[in-house]
């Protein structure tokens, strides 16, 4: 097939970048998304999003003139549809007197909608959202029928998922494998050429409902290492054990690679992607149901962590280091780094948060420091949250130049122990037992 023109809808975290890849690989694209605050954005020549390199990507794209934006879809060779597949915020399902989080595919439903109208005979739809088993076959085909056109006899139609790593998109986006599933095989043949226009990697074949399968799969499996992993921390605490020492060790036996523990999972993909298979089907996945409870109360561990360190929070400063869901991004949703802070302030403690890649964060409750200084001034703790680069080079002599504060708790091991010691800091690390 040849793709002269393809529209991308969602220009987000996957969508932005992937429409500024395919432009400046020579395919014209038509970016697509319905806050117009974000089209404006990138119609002067800003981004509204943080991601290595995305700016200067977005900048040759538009000046390429392969890119533009708009608030409206319009006929093209290919659709890609890029939104956000978050969960409901206040509808649960409930299997067996245990409740779990389910998708909101309101944006995917819109995308798909939007479509209709545009959609031609020979096109194809590519779904990239990450969505719960068989929605290519029975929500988006069924949708896209409404445009009296079908799904694998008189377009293509396909589900790809992007397996990116935030913060390292752009590189990721070309040189990782790219799985493409059709509703037919036409159809992932047809997704397959699409992709080769820049995708450096295996592009593989199959079929949609593996596809989202696949995708789901490798993100449950990364969370539930990361819920074993805090798991073994709760229990090196328990027993007076260095777990980042224990997991190191077990970790040089060539079969093991035990993840880190941590004050929880954020993000948008693996706090929220194993919940679509719960949600599908809750009598199958009791293991991946329960790992993701291990990670969604492990803030709760970290208050506990801070309590036994400074006993009573009432009315203890504390300056907060961190909020974003991850090492340097500045991508706040889901952040179990956010949800601390608010556990924190529950208990009466007066917290200063200093997130060096969304200074001006605005969230509800939480009071932003303007700089590292204004969060440390008349401390009496400092608490690591995410291990930012800039954080783990963090000097204790220079911090305790400016706090009178000498606790530095540390959730992320980010810090060597010895030198903040060294410097007259009491140092509590999660999953450090004493
Ligand atoms: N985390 C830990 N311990 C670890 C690793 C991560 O607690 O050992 C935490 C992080 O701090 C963060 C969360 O898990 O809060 C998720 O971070 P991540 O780096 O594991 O993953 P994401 O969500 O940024 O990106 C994942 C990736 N999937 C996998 O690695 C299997 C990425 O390739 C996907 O494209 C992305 O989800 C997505 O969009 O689905």
């Amino acid at each position: 097939m040849n793709f002269k023109k393809i529209c991308i809808l969602g220009l987000g975290y996957i969508g932005l970048p992937t429409a500024s890849t395919f432009a400046t690989h020579g395919v014209k694209v038509l970016g697509v998304d319905v806050n117009s605050h974000i089209v404006e954005t990138l119609q002067h020549g800003e981004i509204h999003i943080y991601e290595p390199g995305l700016r200067d990507a977005v900048k040759a794209a538009l000046n390429s003139g392969n890119l533009t934006v708009s608030t409206q879809a319009e006929e093209a060779d290919g659709f890609i549809i890029a939104v956000p597949t978050p969960f409901h915020q206040n509808k649960y399902g409930n299997f067996n007197g245990q409740e779990f989080k389910l998708a909101d595919m309101s944006a995917v439903t819109s995308a798909a909608e939007a479509i209709i109208p545009v959609l031609r005979k020979g096109n194809l739809v590519i779904l990239e959202s990450t969505s719960p088993p068989r929605t290519t076959l029975e929500l988006i085909a069924p949708i896209l029928a409404r445009s009296g056109l079908q799904a694998g006899r008189d377009f293509y139609l396909a589900y790809s998922p992007e397996r990116v790593l935030p913060g390292q998109i752009l590189r990721e986006l070309i040189e990782n494998a790219r799985v493409v599933g059709g509703v037919t095989p036409e159809s992932a043949k047809a997704g397959a050429e699409l992709y080769s226009s820049f995708v450096k990697g295996e592009i593989i074949q199959t079929d949609a409902t593996t596809a989202e399968m696949v995708k789901l799969m490798e993100n449950t499996y990364r969370d539930v290492n990361i819920a074993i992993a805090n798991e073994f921390a709760h229990l090196a605490d328990k027993f007076g054990v260095d777990v980042w020492e224990a997991i190191s060790l077990a970790n040089r036996h060539p079969r093991v690679k035990i993840l880190n523990p941590g004050p929880g999972v954020g993000g948008h993909c693996i706090s929220v992607d194993p919940w679509f298979f719960v949600e599908s089907a809750p009598e199958l996945t009791p293991l991946i149901y329960t790992s993701r409870k291990v990670n969604d109360t492990q803030p709760q561990y970290v208050l506990k962590m801070v309590q036994r360190a400074l006993g009573s929070l009432k009315g203890k400063r504390i300056a907060a280091l961190g909020l974003a869901y991850k090492p340097d991004v500045d991508d706040l949703r889901e952040s179990p780094a956010v949800e601390v802070v608010h556990l924190l302030q529950a208990e009466g403690a007066q917290v200063k948060a200093w997130e060096p890649f969304r200074p001006d964060a605005d969230l509800e409750g939480i009071t932003m420091a303007s700089n590292l200084d204004d969060a440390l001034k008349g401390s009496d703790a400092i608490l690591l949250l995410v291990r930012h680069a800039e954080f783990t080079t963090l000097k204790p002599a220079d911090i305790a130049s400016k706090t009178m504060g000498r606790a530095a708790i540390d959730t992320v091991n980010g810090w060597d122990v010895k030198e903040w010691q060294g410097t007259g800091f009491t140092v509590t690390r999660l999953g450090v037992g004493e």
